[in-house]
């Protein structure tokens, strides 16, 4: 028994306490630092009363910490692609980038610029006096000492346009292939095109939504079970502190799972030499044998990532059920595809793995990956979860574009990357959610730092966020 433990189980007795089995339970949990505070406290307040048993009420009502009956734990699925129907290759492929571009000139349509839009065929043909506006997806930037050009692409054709203007350019060289824009045009001297203005389709300032209650949700992703570098202590820790007697731990009622859940098998070159589970159905059935940990009160919501079975294309359905079918079966675990839209007592909650951050950052100056939320902010503004096609996050040929972020969440949760982070954006909550992994030899090979064994919480009524951390090897950990 720890020695604080001791002395606080002296004391009562020597004042001539009797401690009931469940009020000892509880103690057992109690942050040892506290423990002789707490016990000095109720002693002196039961002696006062002239009751001299402490039992598991007494300490809970002290505490803080009976689970409140009001507090909500209500989830909805909003959007969901575990359902989706694939086309066929060139036939899906221009379904699914028709569908990106009239989604996307939707959501631009709510700015006044867009009265003036034009098709790019029809500005080639009428003569240009005053400026012009039209809208694609971007197929190619070429950036030159002092000018970028872009190609914009329409149903009705493609146009090339010439930024000179440098802060314009700026702009211009964080576009991503594939990418919507809109471009306000005239035409230069010499019959090509200048472009005055780019548009993106951006998030408009807004009210978020929240929960009526004090519900938190905590936000994990990356925990890579069945890999040797999976930090299974410190995990076990944490998922030990959801039923502890802590005030945040009692008001709990959601946990949401970004991805990379598991490790799985033969997703890079000799990985079974860094495995502890050889097999997809081992390593669930470690899975759900730390979710059974999980207080059955705590709704947990499990998407997929890279390295999850199933399909490895975007959008990813759900982890398929023969993989796994208790996951399924629990009644505290709802299980999605990649991305997804979830609400929490109200609260909406995009949740995407975030697979395309490796392309960003390849393309795009200053974007990196010690700073995630900054890439979750390109995404924002260009409203898509993986704009580049062709490189190496791969995109299925659906007949709709179902990475287009088409409604506001009031929380965007990603994760991949390995590194915990928070922001906000336009009055949304942007959390990386990190890693339980500690660095692999191919993380450290390419100079990856991860910050792993961080969970992240927010309290869904007052966006107060709060994180507990389980590496000892990390102080400050946060940025915000
Ligand atoms: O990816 C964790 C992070 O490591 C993510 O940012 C991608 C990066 N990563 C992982 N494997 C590779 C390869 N082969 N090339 C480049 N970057 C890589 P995770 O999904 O957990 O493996
Ligand atoms: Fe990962
Ligand atoms: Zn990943």
């Amino acid at each position: 028994m720890k020695k604080e433990l001791s002395f606080a189980l002296n004391y009562a007795l020597n004042k001539g306490f009797q401690i009931h089995p469940d009020a000892f339970k509880i103690l057992e949990n109690v942050d040892v630092k506290k423990l002789e505070k707490i016990i000095k406290e109720i002693v002196r307040e039961k002696t006062r009363q002239k009751l001299f048993q402490i039992s598991q009420d007494d300490l809970e009502t002290y505490l803080g910490i009976k689970d409140d009956p009001m507090l909500q734990g209500e989830i909805k699925v909003l959007s969901d692609p575990t359902m989706i129907t694939t086309g066929e290759g060139v036939k899906g492929y221009n379904a699914l980038f028709s569908s990106r571009f009239n989604k996307l000139k939707r959501i631009i349509s709510d700015r006044p610029e867009s009265r003036m839009l034009k098709s790019i065929a029809s500005v080639k043909t009428v003569k240009l006096e005053d400026d012009m506006y039209v809208c694609g997806l971007v197929t190619t930037r070429n950036s030159e000492r002092n000018i970028t050009k872009l190609v914009l692409e329409d149903p009705s054709g493609s146009f090339e346009g010439i930024v000179f203007d440098a802060e314009l350019q700026k702009t211009a060289d964080t576009l991503l292939t594939d990418q919507f824009v809109m471009a306000r045009i005239n035409l230069g001297k010499n019959l090509g095109f200048i472009i005055k203005d780019l548009i993106l389709p951006d998030i408009p300032e807004q009210m978020v939504n929240k929960s009526e209650t004090e519900a938190y949700a905590v936000f994990l992703s990356d925990l890579h079970i069945g890999s040797k570098y999976f930090m299974e202590e410190e995990f076990t820790e944490f998922v030990s502190w959801l039923s502890s007697p802590d005030p945040v731990a009692r008001k709990i009622r959601f946990v949401l799972i970004g991805g990379d859940i598991v490790d799985g098998v033969g997703i890079y070159p000799n990985q079974n030499k860094e495995l502890v589970c050889q097999t997809i159905e081992e390593q669930l059935k470690k899975v759900e044998d730390l979710i059974d940990k999980i207080p059955k009160n705590v709704k947990i919501i499990i998407m997929p990532g890279n390295h999850d079975p199933g399909r490895r294309a975007l959008p990813q359905p759900a982890i398929p059920k023969k993989y796994n079918s208790g996951l399924w079966e629990r009644e505290n675990v709802v299980m999605v595809g990649n991305p997804s839209v979830v609400s929490l007592n109200g609260v909406k909650v995009m949740m995407f793995h975030g697979q395309s951050i490796d392309d960003i950052v390849k393309t795009t100056p200053g974007l990196s990956y010690d700073k995630p939320t900054n890439v979750m902010k390109h995404l924002l503004r260009a409203r898509h979860l993986s704009p580049i096609y062709g490189s190496q996050t791969p995109i299925a040929p659906e007949m709709q574009d179902l990475l287009v972020i088409e409604d506001v969440p009031d929380i965007f949760h990603v994760g991949h990357v390995h590194r915990a982070e928070l922001d906000m954006y336009k009055g949304i909550l942007l959390v990386n959610s990190g890693s339980w992994q500690k660095q692999t030899p191919f993380q450290a090979s390419v100079g990856m730092i991860p910050n792993p064994g961080i969970a992240i919480m927010v309290n869904l009524k007052t966006f107060q966020v709060f994180h507990e951390n389980y590496n000892s090897n990390l102080n400050n950990i946060l940025q915000s």
